[in-house]
Parts: C-alpha cells; structure tokens; sequence
C-alpha cells in the first residue's frame, strides 16, 4: 500500500509555492516559483531512494533501476508548472503519486524488471508562451529550434527563458528518448470534469484526449472618438471580435463533443472614450476527432473573414499551437482496470477534454492515464480540489499499474 498519509502532506506543501494573494497557484515555466517547487519534488525523490536529473528539456526525473539493465523504461509523469491563479493538484498529483510509489516499492523491497522514471515534464500548461508541453516534445524528440523562438508577453523567448534558468536551448535535442527505449507512459491526473462525480466513483480511465489547436486573432481596424464618430463610419475590431465570439460558441455547440473557448482578450489602445484600434484574443478549439475538429475551425475562420469584410476590419489569425488528439493503449487501459478491480474501485473508460503530456509520447511509445474524481469538476480554478481518499485511491491504482507495466506484462 502506497502511503497516502505522506501523499497528502506532499500536496499540502506544494500548494504553498506559488500561491497568489488573489487565490491560486502560479507557476509558469522558467520562473523562481518554478525553479522552487522542482527543488521540493527533487527532494522528495532523493526521500524516495531515486536517482535525481534535470535534462536538456529541464524535465526533472527520479530514476529506480529494475534487475534488467538491458530493458526499456517505464515513465510515470505529469507536470508541476501551472496556469495563472491554478489549482493545486492539476499536475502535482501525478508527479508525486509517481514518486510515492517507487517509494514505496523501495521501502517494501519490491524488485521490477523494467527500470522506472518519475518524470515532472517542464511547461505542460502553456500559460506563459502560449505553447505548452515543452518537456514531453523534448522527450518525443518533437521540439523544433524555431518553436524556441516564440515569446511571452514581456517579449523573452523560450530559448532565453531556458538559458537564464540554467539550460542550454542549443542542447534541447539531448532530452530526446531513442524509438524503442521507453515501454510505456502512465500517468494518473485529475479528471477536470463531472463524469466521475456524477457517476460516484473515485477513479477513472482514459480512453483518449482531446486534441487543442490554439489560434490568436488579430482584428485591425480604426481607434477614433466615441463621441464624435457615428457608428454608422467605424471599423471597431472589438464588435466585430464579438460577432466572432459568438460564431465560436454557435460552431462549437452544435457538435457533440467539440468545445470552444476564448480564453484571452486584449483592447488597445483601451480607453473608455477611445474606439479600439486593435483587438486581440485567443481561440482553444479541441475535439477527440479531428475531422470535426477541422471541419469547425474551417467554418469559424470563413464567418471570421466575412464579418472582418463587412465590418472593414483587417483580420489575421496566427497558428499558436496544433496538437492532434492522442488514442490510450488498450493494454495499459486493461492493465488500469485490472490495478482497480485488484482495489475493489468500479470504474468507467471516459475521453479526456484537457489536454496531457501523454499526447506528445504516442509516436514513442504506447500511453495510459488514470483519473481522480474532481470536486464538482472544477479545475483551472483555486477552489479545484481532490479529496485526501480520493487521491489515495488514485495513487494506490497507478502504483500497481506501473508495477504490473513494470513486470513485464
Ligand atoms: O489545457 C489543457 O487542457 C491542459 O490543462 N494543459
Ligand atoms: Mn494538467
Ligand atoms: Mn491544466
């Protein structure tokens, strides 16, 4: 049995680094809190009798070896980094769930065949570039030189974030796995939403993740004065980036599982007696099939010109991010089911809306998540919560899914 006591008490302690005087946690990539709580899960793996790395990536990694040196790795991940005013288990519960069970594993003198890694991949979320899971495309080997170059709001790069943090961006190739070493990637996370809640059950598995595409709008139009231009003579970008808004939301709601969200908006110049000049906001468009997916980004961007046209608006739209939806291994979902009947947990197999590191490993190897129930689904949010049984329960299920992933099955 994993030790659910210390699980909790690990948590608890996360959940002070970073906290916002608002509410939340912020740990965006790159940044002291950052820097603070990989430090503290550093040395709860060195607590757990791990071997302790950084890589090129900044992925931080506890390594137990098996009795096969020869044999391919299992990786149980998630992430540690945050979005703004975050709650405090999207992430930290899979990373130190991981840990705690090759604790476990080494108090109990448990021997595995395969060697196993506890990794806390670097900037799953995205919040400070607009373009996450920069830790799992290092390991994908997926991380592409250019893709270093795009820029926070305070204009610094990727690459310069990870050189003032000690990293050298010319070396990112090295995080990057060989095809064939890594025999699976597990990862036990909050489930985010209301499924398991509603149907009163602890824990879940995942059948797949939504794939997020993220599109920033750029509208152009004329900044003038509120009180001496009739509206019949504007060109103001915010109404037209409001007709499109609601485009978004009508598209979105008439597909099943599609689902659209403008997360970010920014008015310039942003007076009250200004006509804006400038508009900017952010599109997060997902489905777990992607030909809708497709098909509902198409429709949203020909109305978008349309109205941009009709409006005398100048309409850009830039491509921040396009990740596909990702398919979990049918094996690592039975040997999932297997870890809770062997619990005595009913279950349910349920599609992932948000999006997981895991979607960057299915070209290097075979990925499986398990969920914790989520109070009321809240999450993204300070009051996202995950009972104390509750994540016990989820962690005692991924502990004997990496042992039975990790024995060769
Ligand atoms: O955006 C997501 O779905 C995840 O929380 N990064
Ligand atoms: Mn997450
Ligand atoms: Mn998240």
């Amino acid at each position: 049995m994993i030790n659910a006591d210390r699980l909790w008490d690990r948590l608890m302690q996360l959940g002070s680094i970073g906290a916002q005087e608002a509410g939340g946690i912020t740990r965006l990539s790159f940044t002291p809190e950052e820097r603070a709580v990989k430090d503290r899960v550093a040395g709860f793996m060195k607590e757990a009798g791990l071997a302790v790395r950084e890589d090129a990536a900044g992925n931080l990694i506890g390594r137990r070896e098996g009795t096969n040196p020869q044999a391919s790795v299992v990786l149980v991940g998630s992430h540690l980094d945050s979005v703004p005013n975050g709650g405090n288990f999207d992430g930290p519960l899979g990373v130190l769930s991981g840990v705690e069970a090759l604790q476990t594993m080494n108090e109990q003198g448990i021997e595995t065949e395969h060697p196993i890694e506890v990794i806390a991949f670097t900037d799953e979320e995205g919040a400070r570039f607009g373009f996450g899971m920069i830790g799992s495309r290092g390991i994908a080997g997926l991380l592409r030189p250019e893709e270093l170059e795009i820029r926070d709001e305070q204009g610094i790069s990727i690459a310069e974030a990870m050189a003032a943090s000690g990293l050298d961006p010319a070396h990112i190739g090295k995080a990057a796995r060989e095809p064939g070493s890594v025999k699976a990637y597990i990862e036990l996370h909050i489930e985010q939403g209301k499924v398991l809640e509603s149907r009163n059950l602890a824990v879940g598995v995942a059948s797949g993740v939504a794939g997020p595409l993220w599109l920033k709008f750029v509208l152009e139009g004329e900044a003038g004065h509120a009180g001496a231009t009739p509206m019949s003579l504007r060109k103001d970008p915010l109404a037209a980036a409001a007709e499109i808004m609601l485009v978004i939301e009508r598209e979105a709601a008439h597909q099943e599982i599609t689902v659209g969200t403008v997360g970010k908006l920014q008015v310039f110049p942003g007076g009250v007696n200004i006509i804006p000049g400038r508009v900017e906001f952010t599109l997060d468009l997902r489905d777990v099939n992607i030909a809708i997916r497709d098909q509902v980004e198409q429709a949203i961007l020909g109305e978008a010109e349309a109205i941009c046209a009709r409006r005398g608006v100048r309409l850009q739209v830039e491509l921040l991010q396009r990740i596909n939806p990702a398919v979990c291994s049918e094996d690592i979902q039975a040997a999932i089911r297997a870890a809770c009947a062997a619990e005595g947990l009913e279950t349910v197999t349920l599609p992932s809306g948000a999006g997981h590191d895991c979607m960057q490993l299915t070209g290097l190897c075979p990925v499986g998540m398990i969920f914790a129930r989520s109070k009321d689904g809240i999450s993204h949010n300070l009051a996202e919560y995950t009972s104390k049984e509750d994540c016990g329960r989820g962690a005692q299920v991924l502990y004997r899914t990496v042992l039975s992933l990790a024995n060769g099955k």
